[in-house]
Parts: C-alpha cells; structure tokens; sequence
C-alpha cells in the first residue's frame, strides 16, 4: 500500500482492527445556510433532523464551531484553502476564485485520492483539483437546475437537494475507480434563500406555529451596524420575493418592485406544468387567505401599526415553515447517503461531515441572512465521524475551531502531510479517542506563533474578517476576535465602531460593551490579541485600521 494512505489512526494502532489497513475516504457534505437552530442535535426546538442526529450519534458534534467571514464564496474558499479570505483572495461574493491555488483536494488528489465535487460551488472559475465535477451554476436554482459537468452545461429535472444527491450516489456506485480512496463533496444549495421546498415536503409544518425569538424586537441600541443592516424580517423580506405570494392577478405588491417581477418570473416559470400544479395546490389557498388578511396594500406604511405587526408575525410564520420544509428535504437526503455507506460496506472507513457555510438567523434580531460576525451567523454547525477502526470517537467537542481548519483536518485524516501556509490547524485530535497524533500536529504545531497551545483547542482565540458592504444587505464590513467568553469587533467603512461582548453574559449580542466602564483592562487585552492574530495570519488590514 502506498503510504500516504496510511491514516495516521492506523499509524497509531490505538485500536488495530483489519479497517485500518483500508485507506479513510472523505464523504463532506455541505449546506448553504443551515442554521444550528434548525438541527436536533444541536438542541432545535422546532424540527427533527433524525439523519444529521445519526451522524452527530456516530461521530463529533462540535458546540463552538465558527467561519471566518460569514458568506457562501468566502466560506468555501476558506475551507479549499485553508486560509483566511485576505490570503486566498475571495473577500466576498462579487470575487473570482484562482483555481491555480493550492487547495485541500489537490493535494489529496496528488497522493491518490480520487476526488468529486457535486453541487453548489459559488466560486465563479471552474473547478480545479477535481476528477469529477458537477456544479450548480451561480447559487443554483431549486428546480430544474442547471448543472456544469466538467465543463458541460446541462438542465436536469427535479428538485436541487435529490438531484444532488442522486449524483453524489451515482458517482460512488458507477463513476469512482473502486481501488481508489475517494473524497466526495455533496455541496446542496439548499436551504438558500427563497428557501422553497421539494413538492413532497410542502404540506409539512401547515399547522405548526412557532415563537418569535426573544429579540425578535432589537431595537440595535448601542450597535450602529445593526441598525443600518438590510435584512430585517419587517422591512426587507419580500412578501412575493420571499414568501411566495405571487398571486396570478398581482395585486399583491411589497416594498421592493424588483424582487416582487422576480418572484413572479420563479414562481411561474421555472417548473414544468406538473411541478406547478403541485405548487400551486399548496401556495393559492395561501395566497387568497392572505389577500383576505392584508388586502392588496401590502407596503407596510399602508398598513396600520396594528396589521404591521400581524403581517411580521405572518411573515416570520410563513420564513420558518418554507426553511424547515426545506431542511426536512436536506435531512431526508442526507439519510440517504448514510444508507448508501452502511449498505456498500463504505461506513467503517470513510470520514463523513455535516456541516454549512455559515450560519443564519432565524429571526434572531429581527433578521434573515448571516454576515454578522454575532453569533447565529459566525457559528456554523458542524459534525464530523471518524470511524472507531482510525481510532474515532462519539460525543461533542467544545473545541474553538473554524472552517479554515477542515483543510488540515482532512489532509491530517488523510495522512498527507499539510503544508506550513496552510493557517488553519487539523482538529483530528478532537475526533479521536487519543490525545495526540505525533505526526502531523509537529508539524502545525510549528508553525504556530504563540497565540495558542496546539493542545488547547479549546482555549483557542478566533480571527475573523467580512468585507462585502454594501451589497444587498448593507452589513458594514468588520473584523474582530473570538475568545471562548468575549468577541471584539471592529466594524470600519461607513460605520466605524468597536463592539465588545461577554459572551457568558448576553450570547445573543444585544448589549455592546465597548468604552463601558470596568472594560479597559480587558479591551485592551483583546486588542493586543487581535493585532497578534492580525500579524499571525499576515492581514493587510492591520496597516489601515490602527486604531
Ligand atoms: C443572494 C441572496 C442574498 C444573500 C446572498 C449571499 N439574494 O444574493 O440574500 O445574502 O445571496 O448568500 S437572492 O435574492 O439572490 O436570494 S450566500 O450564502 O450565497 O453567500
Ligand atoms: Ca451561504
């Protein structure tokens, strides 16, 4: 066997079974926006996620698990690389990935990994370090997506979330070489925004009503980036656009004449004659009981505060039950796959990952969207299960660590030596019964300045960095660090404003700290540690924001 397949599990022989001699593969499953409130085994009060939870039983649930900059083309390029979004160069959406750069996947297909990408890619050059791609154009559209297959546009009927999947299935059942280990990405571009769900699932939740968060409310005081964002739930959710109300006499109008001509055009046009009677069946007796609610006046200054408040209350209904119907498809599917492993003798040596590219809220500040390093959008949820034959293990870990650490993970698991740029760190410890793998963690180790102990994931000082302003939902571009108990941002452009939270305190960002008193010594702490990992991780911006 060649070395590099050797998992460092094996080379460990903490728990030596024949499995060991057979190399990992990797299974990284990846949604767009799935929030962790939305997830059982994170605690979701409001959905069952049983095929998540399954993997979350056999593996790793990590309970501080966060991104680097919140949003989908960032979050990827983060996660390829394993570096921050100022060393690989995709700041925001409106980037172009460079393909010519070292990512994760190449280097596992250097040391004979065959490698697939499926689904939603967001990174506007074509794939590279891949055997086999098959990709969502832009955000993909949920049905009859089109699909670039190594270069091949092509349309395919059907919902995104199963259609995705059936590639993913078709490519470990028909198109892999068998004697090859195989890293798979099933990427869904589900739950994004429309959030509209497979036809099978829209009947669910009809009867389900669900509380609205706490701050639901936030009136942003003492937060001036808060105040100034565009994704609130009452001014920025489209009831058309968003919601579905694309009534066949469009009467129905909201705030934002755009979104309400392309809601129309996706609600009308995309699906074929079947697909739309299905949707139709469920949305017009919707439609009608809500022009009976709201008449046609839907502006909300056409409303009297009264009904505003009744049509946020509806909004927030309708948001949650399309999004979880829409989670209930991702679940379903995600069962499928786990089938899949465990039927085809795949389960017991292959890594497998849950985890999305950022956060989300739902309703939490009155909002939608992510972006926020608050938080609902700067957590991501994430689970990982390592097979016990490579010494894996089961529970959760409350390790601090970020997307710009799958990267060396994966290399780590995979036995590939992980290359000294690569700023993230491997959390393979945190998967396994032994403490330590000598390995590679030397090697990160390293390369490691002193901000932290390799050995102390948990005591861990995160850096993160969101740059896309003012795009769409008119978030301020900010960075700022996240230690176990406090996070400090920095928000700099048109806003230009420290935030201080203790986390211990206030975990939903409602009372900002920052020039409080009692707060100096601790302020200027956290400063100093974020310079540090401004310097540790090379960010330029550390010449322009001094202060
Ligand atoms: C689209 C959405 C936004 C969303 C961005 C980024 N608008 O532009 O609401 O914030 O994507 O999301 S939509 O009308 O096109 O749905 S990301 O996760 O892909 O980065
Ligand atoms: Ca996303």
């Amino acid at each position: 066997m060649n070395k590099h397949f050797l998992p460092v599990g094996a080379m460990l022989g903490a728990l030596a079974t024949a499995a060991q001699d057979r190399p990992l593969n990797i299974v990284y499953i990846m949604c767009d926006d799935h929030s962790y409130q939305t997830i059982s085994a994170y605690g979701s009060t409001v959905n069952h996620t049983p095929n998540i939870d399954r993997l979350a039983e056999r593996g790793v649930r990590f309970t501080n698990s966060f991104v680097a900059n919140s949003l989908s083309g960032p979050s990827r390029a983060c996660m390829l690389t394993g570096k921050h979004s100022h060393a690989n160069g995709f700041t925001d959406n409106t980037k172009r990935f460079d393909g010519s750069q070292q990512t994760f996947p190449k280097l596992l297909q250097q040391a004979g990994y065959q490698t697939a990408m499926i689904g939603k890619w967001h990174l506007v050059s074509m794939p590279t370090g891949f055997d086999y791609w098959d990709i969502l154009t832009g955000q993909g559209d949920y049905y009859n997506p089109t699909f670039i297959r190594n270069g091949e546009r092509l349309q395919r009927h059907g919902y995104s979330t199963t259609i995705t999947t059936n590639l993913a299935l078709n490519w470990l059942a028909n198109q892999r070489d068998p004697q090859k280990p195989f890293c798979l990405f099933i990427h869904h571009k589900a739950p994004h925004r429309t959030w509209m769900p497979d036809l099978q699932d829209l009947e669910l939740f009809s009867d389900s009503t669900y509380e609205l968060p706490a701050n639901f409310y936030d009136d942003y005081a003492g937060r001036q980036a808060a105040k100034e964002q565009r994704m609130s739930i009452a001014k920025d959710m489209d009831v058309v656009y968003d919601l579905k109300m694309a009534d066949r006499d469009s009467t129905i109008h909201s705030f934002d004449t755009t979104l309400e001509l392309w809601g129309r055009a996706m609600y009308t046009q995309r699906m074929d004659s079947a697909q739309q009677a299905a949707w139709d069946r469920h949305y017009q007796p919707i439609i009608k009981d809500f022009k009976q609610r709201f008449g046609n006046k839907m502006a909300a200054e056409g409303l009297s505060h009264a009904d505003s408040l009744e049509l946020n209350r509806w909004k927030y209904q309708q948001y949650m039950r399309d999004y979880l119907r829409v989670i209930h498809s991702v679940d379903r599917n995600v069962g499928r796959v786990l089938d899949y492993l465990e039927d085809n003798d795949l389960l017991d040596n292959t890594l497998i990952v849950y985890t999305s590219d950022q956060g989300f809220y739902m309703g939490e500040h009155g909002w939608f969207d992510k972006r926020f390093m608050y938080e609902e959008s700067f957590r991501t949820p994430l689970i990982m299960s390592l097979p016990a034959a490579y010494g894996g293990k089961t529970g959760t870990s409350n390790a601090m660590v970020q997307n710009i650490d799958y990267a060396p993970t994966f290399l780590e698991a995979a036995g590939v030596s992980v290359p000294q740029d690569i700023q993230g760190v491997s959390m393979l410890s945190e998967l396994k019964n032994t403490t330590n793998s000598p390995s590679t963690i030397e090697g990160v180790a390293a390369k490691q300045t002193g901000a932290y102990d390799i050995s102390k994931l948990k005591d861990r000082s995160l850096y993160y960095h969101y740059y896309e302003y003012p795009d769409e939902h008119r978030v301020n571009r900010h960075f700022g660090i996240r230690t176990p108990r406090y996070s400090l941002m920095r928000f700099y452009g048109d806003v230009n404003q420290w935030e201080l939270y203790d986390l211990q305190a206030d975990p939903e960002n409602m009372h900002n700290l920052y020039g409080k008193p009692g707060t100096r010594k601790l302020t200027k702490k956290l400063k100093k540690q974020l310079r540090q990992l401004q310097e540790q991780y090379d960010d330029p911006i550390r010449h322009k924001i001094t202060d």
